[in-house]
Protein backbone atom coordinates (compact mmCIF):
# COMPACT_ATOMS: atom_id res chain seq x y z
CA UNK A 1 0.00 0.00 0.00
CA UNK A 2 1.01 3.72 -0.55
CA UNK A 3 -0.16 6.68 0.96
CA UNK A 4 -2.12 7.64 -2.26
CA UNK A 5 -4.24 4.57 -2.30
CA UNK A 6 -4.31 4.41 1.62
CA UNK A 7 -6.07 8.12 1.16
CA UNK A 8 -8.17 6.75 -1.51
CA UNK A 9 -9.57 3.80 0.29
CA UNK A 10 -10.68 6.63 2.71
CA UNK A 11 -11.83 8.54 0.49
CA UNK A 12 -13.73 5.53 -1.15
CA UNK A 13 -15.28 4.99 2.44
CA UNK A 14 -16.70 8.23 3.24
CA UNK A 15 -18.07 9.00 -0.18
CA UNK A 16 -20.25 5.94 -0.31
CA UNK A 17 -21.35 6.99 3.34
CA UNK A 18 -21.85 10.28 2.25
CA UNK A 19 -23.45 9.37 -1.21
CA UNK A 20 -25.99 7.31 1.09
CA UNK A 21 -26.86 10.28 2.97
CA UNK A 22 -27.68 12.76 0.02
CA UNK A 23 -29.44 9.95 -1.56
CA UNK A 24 -31.51 9.29 1.21
CA UNK A 25 -32.17 13.12 1.57
CA UNK A 26 -33.23 13.18 -1.71
CA UNK A 27 -35.84 11.01 -0.88
CA UNK A 28 -37.09 12.77 1.96
CA UNK A 29 -37.52 16.06 0.24
CA UNK A 30 -35.05 18.59 -0.31
CA UNK A 31 -34.77 21.95 1.76
CA UNK A 32 -33.00 25.02 -0.48
CA UNK A 33 -30.64 26.35 2.68
CA UNK A 34 -29.62 29.37 0.80
CA UNK A 35 -28.51 31.02 -2.29
CA UNK A 36 -24.62 32.36 -2.50
CA UNK A 37 -22.87 33.98 -5.07
CA UNK A 38 -26.43 34.60 -7.49
CA UNK A 39 -30.16 33.80 -7.54
CA UNK A 40 -29.33 30.26 -9.14
CA UNK A 41 -26.50 29.58 -7.33
CA UNK A 42 -28.60 27.22 -4.55
CA UNK A 43 -27.23 25.59 -1.48
CA UNK A 44 -29.36 22.99 0.31
CA UNK A 45 -29.39 21.50 3.75
CA UNK A 46 -28.27 18.38 2.33
CA UNK A 47 -25.30 19.85 0.95
CA UNK A 48 -24.42 21.12 4.07
CA UNK A 49 -25.02 17.96 5.79
CA UNK A 50 -23.25 16.28 3.71
CA UNK A 51 -20.67 18.15 3.78
CA UNK A 52 -20.29 17.65 7.52
CA UNK A 53 -20.55 14.27 7.51
CA UNK A 54 -17.66 14.07 5.25
CA UNK A 55 -15.72 16.46 7.81
CA UNK A 56 -16.19 14.75 10.96
CA UNK A 57 -15.02 11.28 9.10
CA UNK A 58 -12.16 13.02 7.86
CA UNK A 59 -11.19 15.07 11.04
CA UNK A 60 -11.30 11.65 13.36
CA UNK A 61 -9.26 9.70 10.76
CA UNK A 62 -6.89 12.01 9.70
CA UNK A 63 -6.95 14.94 12.07
CA UNK A 64 -3.70 16.70 11.48
CA UNK A 65 -4.72 17.16 7.73
CA UNK A 66 -6.19 20.09 5.82
CA UNK A 67 -9.76 20.91 4.55
CA UNK A 68 -11.34 23.01 1.82
CA UNK A 69 -15.20 22.11 1.39
CA UNK A 70 -18.07 24.12 -0.64
CA UNK A 71 -19.90 25.04 2.24
CA UNK A 72 -17.84 25.45 5.22
CA UNK A 73 -14.97 26.52 3.81
CA UNK A 74 -10.70 25.82 4.99
CA UNK A 75 -9.16 24.92 7.61
CA UNK A 76 -5.51 23.49 8.41
CA UNK A 77 -3.35 25.61 6.59
CA UNK A 78 -0.01 23.93 5.98
CA UNK A 79 -0.74 20.77 6.75
CA UNK A 80 1.29 18.04 4.30
CA UNK A 81 -2.60 16.79 3.58
CA UNK A 82 -4.93 18.69 2.38
CA UNK A 83 -8.94 17.29 1.56
CA UNK A 84 -10.90 19.31 -1.02
CA UNK A 85 -14.60 18.54 -0.94
CA UNK A 86 -17.88 19.46 -3.25
CA UNK A 87 -20.27 17.44 -0.97
CA UNK A 88 -22.84 17.68 -3.56
CA UNK A 89 -22.05 18.32 -6.90
CA UNK A 90 -24.88 19.17 -9.67
CA UNK A 91 -26.83 21.18 -6.52
CA UNK A 92 -29.52 22.47 -8.64
CA UNK A 93 -29.72 18.90 -10.55
CA UNK A 94 -30.27 17.44 -6.93
CA UNK A 95 -32.69 20.05 -6.37
CA UNK A 96 -34.45 19.64 -9.32
CA UNK A 97 -34.36 15.59 -8.81
CA UNK A 98 -32.21 15.18 -11.95
CA UNK A 99 -29.78 12.48 -10.99
CA UNK A 100 -26.59 13.63 -12.14
CA UNK A 101 -24.90 14.88 -8.78
CA UNK A 102 -21.57 13.70 -7.34
CA UNK A 103 -19.80 13.59 -3.98
CA UNK A 104 -16.39 14.27 -4.70
CA UNK A 105 -13.57 14.23 -2.37
CA UNK A 106 -9.64 14.39 -3.20
CA UNK A 107 -6.33 14.44 -1.31
CA UNK A 108 -4.06 16.83 -2.32
CA UNK A 109 -0.61 17.45 -0.82
CA UNK A 110 0.65 21.53 -0.59
CA UNK A 111 -1.14 24.08 -0.51
CA UNK A 112 -4.46 23.82 -1.90
CA UNK A 113 -4.40 25.72 -5.21
CA UNK A 114 -4.81 24.11 -8.56
CA UNK A 115 -1.99 26.13 -9.68
CA UNK A 116 0.48 24.32 -7.30
CA UNK A 117 -1.42 21.12 -5.50
CA UNK A 118 -0.54 17.61 -6.49
CA UNK A 119 -3.48 15.68 -6.82
CA UNK A 120 -2.85 12.42 -4.70
CA UNK A 121 -6.12 10.49 -4.86
CA UNK A 122 -9.40 11.32 -6.10
CA UNK A 123 -12.81 10.04 -5.75
CA UNK A 124 -16.08 10.74 -7.70
CA UNK A 125 -19.15 9.04 -6.00
CA UNK A 126 -22.73 9.11 -8.32
CA UNK A 127 -24.89 7.49 -5.74
CA UNK A 128 -28.14 7.48 -7.56
CA UNK A 129 -26.08 6.14 -11.09
CA UNK A 130 -24.86 3.81 -8.66
CA UNK A 131 -21.25 4.85 -9.65
CA UNK A 132 -18.20 5.02 -8.43
CA UNK A 133 -14.59 6.68 -10.46
CA UNK A 134 -11.39 6.63 -8.26
CA UNK A 135 -8.18 7.22 -8.87
CA UNK A 136 -4.88 7.53 -7.01
CA UNK A 137 -1.72 8.78 -8.35
CA UNK A 138 0.13 6.43 -10.29
CA UNK A 139 -2.20 4.18 -9.87
CA UNK A 140 -4.58 4.68 -12.45
CA UNK A 141 -7.72 5.24 -12.69
CA UNK A 142 -11.32 3.38 -12.89
CA UNK A 143 -14.82 3.30 -13.24
CA UNK A 144 -15.94 0.81 -10.15
CA UNK A 145 -13.35 -2.30 -10.89
CA UNK A 146 -12.71 -1.29 -14.56
CA UNK A 147 -9.26 0.56 -15.47
CA UNK A 148 -10.09 3.82 -17.21
CA UNK A 149 -7.70 4.64 -20.83
CA UNK A 150 -8.55 7.15 -22.93
CA UNK A 151 -7.71 7.12 -26.86
CA UNK A 152 -6.29 10.51 -28.49
CA UNK A 153 -8.86 9.79 -31.79
CA UNK A 154 -11.54 11.63 -32.28
CA UNK A 155 -13.90 10.49 -35.15
CA UNK A 156 -14.71 11.68 -38.53
CA UNK A 157 -17.66 13.92 -37.51
CA UNK A 158 -16.13 15.87 -34.78
CA UNK A 159 -15.88 15.67 -30.63
CA UNK A 160 -18.86 15.02 -28.50
CA UNK A 161 -17.88 17.88 -25.81
CA UNK A 162 -19.55 19.03 -22.85
CA UNK A 163 -19.82 22.31 -21.00
CA UNK A 164 -21.36 24.47 -18.88
CA UNK A 165 -22.72 27.81 -18.19
CA UNK A 166 -22.19 30.18 -15.09
CA UNK A 167 -24.73 30.70 -12.28
CA UNK A 168 -24.35 34.93 -12.78
CA UNK A 169 -26.56 35.88 -15.78
CA UNK A 170 -23.80 38.25 -16.84
CA UNK A 171 -21.44 35.92 -17.55
CA UNK A 172 -23.67 33.98 -19.86
CA UNK A 173 -23.07 35.91 -23.08
CA UNK A 174 -19.34 35.39 -22.97
CA UNK A 175 -20.21 31.56 -22.12
CA UNK A 176 -22.53 31.38 -25.37
CA UNK A 177 -19.77 33.37 -27.36
CA UNK A 178 -17.46 30.78 -26.32
CA UNK A 179 -19.56 27.71 -27.18
CA UNK A 180 -20.20 29.34 -30.47
CA UNK A 181 -16.14 29.12 -31.34
CA UNK A 182 -16.14 25.74 -30.51
CA UNK A 183 -19.12 24.39 -32.07
CA UNK A 184 -17.05 23.94 -35.67
CA UNK A 185 -15.19 21.09 -34.06
CA UNK A 186 -17.81 19.54 -32.15
CA UNK A 187 -20.53 16.79 -33.08
CA UNK A 188 -22.60 17.88 -30.06
CA UNK A 189 -22.48 19.66 -26.54
CA UNK A 190 -23.56 18.15 -23.15
CA UNK A 191 -24.26 20.01 -20.45
CA UNK A 192 -24.75 17.49 -17.74
CA UNK A 193 -24.94 19.94 -15.00
CA UNK A 194 -22.11 18.47 -12.55
CA UNK A 195 -18.90 19.36 -13.12
CA UNK A 196 -17.14 16.13 -11.43
CA UNK A 197 -18.86 13.47 -13.67
CA UNK A 198 -18.70 15.90 -16.83
CA UNK A 199 -14.77 15.57 -16.37
CA UNK A 200 -15.19 12.04 -15.00
CA UNK A 201 -16.93 11.00 -18.13
CA UNK A 202 -14.26 12.21 -20.29
CA UNK A 203 -11.79 9.46 -18.62
CA UNK A 204 -14.50 7.34 -18.89
CA UNK A 205 -15.32 8.07 -22.99
CA UNK A 206 -18.59 8.81 -22.41
CA UNK A 207 -17.47 12.49 -23.67
CA UNK A 208 -14.53 13.18 -26.14
CA UNK A 209 -13.83 16.49 -23.81
CA UNK A 210 -15.08 18.85 -21.79
CA UNK A 211 -14.18 22.81 -21.05
CA UNK A 212 -15.48 25.47 -18.95
CA UNK A 213 -15.29 28.78 -17.37
CA UNK A 214 -15.82 29.48 -13.59
CA UNK A 215 -15.30 26.08 -11.49
CA UNK A 216 -14.33 26.24 -8.18
CA UNK A 217 -11.64 23.78 -6.61
CA UNK A 218 -13.92 20.97 -5.21
CA UNK A 219 -15.55 21.09 -8.45
CA UNK A 220 -12.83 19.51 -10.55
CA UNK A 221 -9.77 18.45 -7.84
CA UNK A 222 -10.83 14.32 -7.87
CA UNK A 223 -12.22 14.20 -11.84
CA UNK A 224 -9.06 15.82 -12.37
CA UNK A 225 -7.09 12.97 -11.90
CA UNK A 226 -9.58 10.64 -12.83
CA UNK A 227 -8.71 12.16 -16.35
CA UNK A 228 -4.74 12.23 -15.68
CA UNK A 229 -4.33 8.92 -14.61
CA UNK A 230 -6.69 7.54 -17.24
CA UNK A 231 -4.14 9.46 -20.04
CA UNK A 232 -5.52 12.85 -20.44
CA UNK A 233 -4.84 16.13 -19.93
CA UNK A 234 -6.30 18.98 -17.48
CA UNK A 235 -5.63 22.35 -17.84
CA UNK A 236 -6.04 25.90 -18.97
CA UNK A 237 -5.09 27.98 -21.89
CA UNK A 238 -1.79 28.92 -23.16
CA UNK A 239 -0.09 26.51 -20.67
CA UNK A 240 -1.67 27.96 -17.53
CA UNK A 241 -2.83 25.49 -14.73
CA UNK A 242 -6.19 24.97 -14.14
CA UNK A 243 -8.52 28.48 -12.44
CA UNK A 244 -11.74 29.63 -13.00
CA UNK A 245 -10.47 31.12 -16.15
CA UNK A 246 -10.79 27.71 -17.56
CA UNK A 247 -10.75 24.28 -17.09
CA UNK A 248 -10.34 21.98 -20.09
CA UNK A 249 -10.24 17.81 -19.74
CA UNK A 250 -9.89 15.93 -22.87
CA UNK A 251 -6.75 13.35 -24.68
CA UNK A 252 -3.94 15.11 -25.83
CA UNK A 253 -5.18 16.07 -29.12
CA UNK A 254 -7.95 17.10 -28.66
CA UNK A 255 -7.19 19.30 -25.52
CA UNK A 256 -4.92 21.17 -28.43
CA UNK A 257 -7.69 21.41 -30.64
CA UNK A 258 -10.40 23.09 -27.81
CA UNK A 259 -7.66 25.66 -26.56
CA UNK A 260 -7.07 27.04 -29.85
CA UNK A 261 -11.12 27.09 -30.49
CA UNK A 262 -11.49 28.73 -27.25
CA UNK A 263 -8.04 31.30 -27.82
CA UNK A 264 -8.77 31.97 -31.87
C1 LIG B 1 -21.73 23.29 -10.55
C2 LIG B 1 -20.83 22.61 -11.55
C3 LIG B 1 -21.35 22.85 -12.97
C4 LIG B 1 -21.35 24.31 -13.25
C5 LIG B 1 -22.23 25.03 -12.26
C6 LIG B 1 -21.78 24.76 -10.81
P1 LIG B 1 -22.23 23.02 -7.97
O1 LIG B 1 -21.23 23.05 -9.26
O2 LIG B 1 -20.75 21.24 -11.25
O3 LIG B 1 -20.56 22.18 -13.94
O4 LIG B 1 -21.77 24.56 -14.57
O5 LIG B 1 -22.19 26.41 -12.54
O6 LIG B 1 -20.50 25.32 -10.62
O7 LIG B 1 -22.61 24.45 -7.72
O8 LIG B 1 -23.41 22.18 -8.32
O9 LIG B 1 -21.39 22.45 -6.84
Amino acid sequence: MSLETDLLDLAVDIACEAGELARRRRSEGVAIAATKSALADIVTEADREVEALIRSRLSAERPGDGFLGEESGSAGEGADVTWVVDPIDGTVNYAYGIPAYAVSIAAVSGVPDPSTWTALAGVVHAPALGELFTAARGDGARLGPQTLRLTDEIGAAGALLATGFGYDPATHAGDLARLAKVMPIARDIRRIGAASLDISYVAAGRLDGYYERGLNPWDHAAAGLVVTEAGGRVGGIGGRSVSRDMIIAAPPSLYAAIERAIAG
